[in-house]
């Protein structure tokens, strides 16, 4: 885990961070020059993310990216002019114009499956990816990624649940970059840490500084070789900001100024040029000549994009069902006949040595919890954590704490016999985010009883409180049929009242003409 980097694969690290975000910043230019069809999704401010933990995984392995994480590809081995052709949906691109964003992978050698939209159903798919590895005896690992938001999702937890059971070789990066389009996490999670979501599984996980691209590769890497020995599936709760909108329309003005700031003093690639340059590992040379090349390779790829053509349009009406273009088959590392009858043949009767203790442990457990008695006992409270006790602080150096959390402790590899780069001392990092500053918006009380289905600003709560409202409510609960409060039902019939109540008529105007409709039949 806390084996040193070579120089190589430092300067490489720096290399596809910087490549991440050069190609990112010439498709924002491309996308105000309106040549990007598709959407754009930044991934300024998480590139140690994607880049550290791509870097960890070897090239059998298979990894499915999600939409901020094009430095994975990059790592990866998909060329610069892929992801710019794939944007503005070029005939040359992977899907060869069909798509405008990321949707494409690559199975046969770069093992890349590609983005499925639907957040979460990357993990059940990549733990079969997983299992399938396993069964085939590839001994390969399988990662992907998921967001804060994502983490919400049932898929999540269903093919968590799986990984979990099956013991599947596969990592799971939690990308927590705060927000979730505006949503930021505190109101969508109950729990502080994401990694906590793995104890529900029984796995294990650990919380790592995300703009620390050396503490993201370590501890990606150590949770590839768990899984690789068998001891998978593991879980990385990265702790990151995403420093743009959602995508390109949007500004993001719901974060706080102070928010950005505070992430923008921890750029990944800036703090990751210090420790380069403070530890001697490259001199303004090498960074100039990394750079050089950096914008060479972009400059050739870009306009190999804006020079390709669109597909032509009768194209559309092709490849849309496969008809044998994919060439895959399974690929076995194993004699087959370890996993076909009668070699797989297994006994299906389950026994229990001791039965009733060694039934799964419910009876003891139970019986424990009773202190031997049958009836049902209160179960003994935890102590609640008192306000203002200390937060679990991150360390930036996995080595020196590397489940930085809660979890065990694991073995530590040897160190590599002649390191290139001396390893570097562990560093205190500050506090992710200072979130006992984060003042939660104001937003207006909860009107108390049934609500008025139309806006809640102040206009509207004086509106509720009024006699028409109340009619209006009930109308709008029974629609036509419901009687105002004289009881009058027959003849009460609301003047389009939708319209009436609109932002330049307010509830004035609602109840002007609502109070007074008094016409026949419905709407
Ligand atoms: C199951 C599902 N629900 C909703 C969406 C729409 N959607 C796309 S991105 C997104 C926000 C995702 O936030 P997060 O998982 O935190 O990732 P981030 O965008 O911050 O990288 C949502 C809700 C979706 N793609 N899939």
């Amino acid at each position: 885990m806390s084996q040193p980097l070579t120089r190589e694969q430092h300067l490489n690290l720096y290399y596809y961070m910087q490549l991440n975000r050069q190609l990112e910043e010439r498709m924002v230019r491309l996308f105000r020059q309106n040549k990007i069809v598709g959407g754009l999704y930044s991934s300024l401010g998480q590139e140690a993310v994607s880049v550290g933990t791509a870097s960890a995984v070897e090239k059998r392995d298979w990894i499915a990216p999600m939409i901020r994480n094009i430095g994975a590809l990059l790592v990866k081995g998909v060329p610069p002019r892929d992801i710019f052709t794939q944007h503005m949906a070029k005939y040359t691109s992977p899907t060869k114009g069909k798509d405008g964003t990321s949707h494409f992978g690559d199975l046969k050698d770069l093992h890349i499956v590609s983005p499925i939209s639907m957040l979460g159903d990357l993990i059940p798919v990549m733990t079969g990816v997983a299992m399938a590895g396993r069964y085939l005896g590839q001994n390969i690992v399988a990662l992907t990624w998921i967001g804060d938001g994502g983490s919400s999702t049932g898929a999540f937890h269903e093919g968590l649940g799986l990984a979990a059971a099956q013991k599947a070789p596969f990592v799971l990066i939690v990308e927590n970059n705060q927000w979730a389009y505006s949503t930021p996490v505190s109101r969508q999670v109950p729990v502080k840490n994401l990694a906590d979501r793995a104890v529900a599984y029984g796995i294990q996980s650990s919380i790592v500084d995300g703009n620390d691209v050396v503490a993201v590769f370590n501890n990606t890497k150590y949770a590839v070789e768990e899984c690789r020995a068998g001891r998978g599936p593991r879980l990385i709760e990265v702790k990151t900001m995403r420093m743009r909108g959602h995508a390109q329309h949007d500004p993001a003005e719901y974060v706080p100024k102070e928010m950005f700031d505070f992430w923008k003093s921890r750029d990944p690639i800036v703090l990751y040029e210090k420790f380069l340059t403070d530890n001697k590992i490259w001199d303004a040379k090498t960074k100039s000549e990394l750079d050089a090349k950096i914008e060479k390779l972009l400059d050739v790829d870009q306009q190999f994009a804006e020079d390709s053509p669109m597909p032509p349009p009768e194209f559309a009406a092709e490849g849309v069902y496969c008809d044998g273009c994919h060439d895959i088959s399974a690929e076995f590392k194993r004699p087959m006949s370890e996993v076909t009858p009668p070699g797989s043949g297994i006994d299906i009767t389950y026994k229990l040595s001791d039965f009733p203790a060694g039934m799964g442990d419910a009876a003891s457990v139970l019986k424990s919890a009773n202190g031997g008695h049958s009836q049902h006992q209160k179960p003994q409270q935890k102590p609640q954590q008192q306000a203002g006790a200390p937060r679990p602080v991150l360390h930036a150096n996995p080595a020196r704490q590397p489940n930085t959390v809660q979890q065990a402790k694991p073995a530590q590899p040897q160190p590599a016999p002649r390191p290139a780069v001396a390893p570097v001392p562990p560093k205190p990092v500050p506090p992710i985010y200072p979130e006992d500053e984060f003042v939660e918006p104001e937003r207006a009380a909860e009107p108390e009883g049934p609500r008025v289905p139309f806006g809640r600003g102040p206009k509207d709560k004086a509106f509720r409180d009024t006699a028409e409202a109340k009619v209006y409510s009930r109308v709008q609960k029974g629609r036509n049929s419901a009687a105002p409060a004289n009881g009058n039902s027959k003849n009460f019939t609301p003047k389009s009242p939708a319209k009436n109540f609109s932002k330049s008529g307010g509830a004035k105007s609602f109840g002007k003409q609502g109070g007074k409709s008094q016409g026949k039949g419905g709407r």
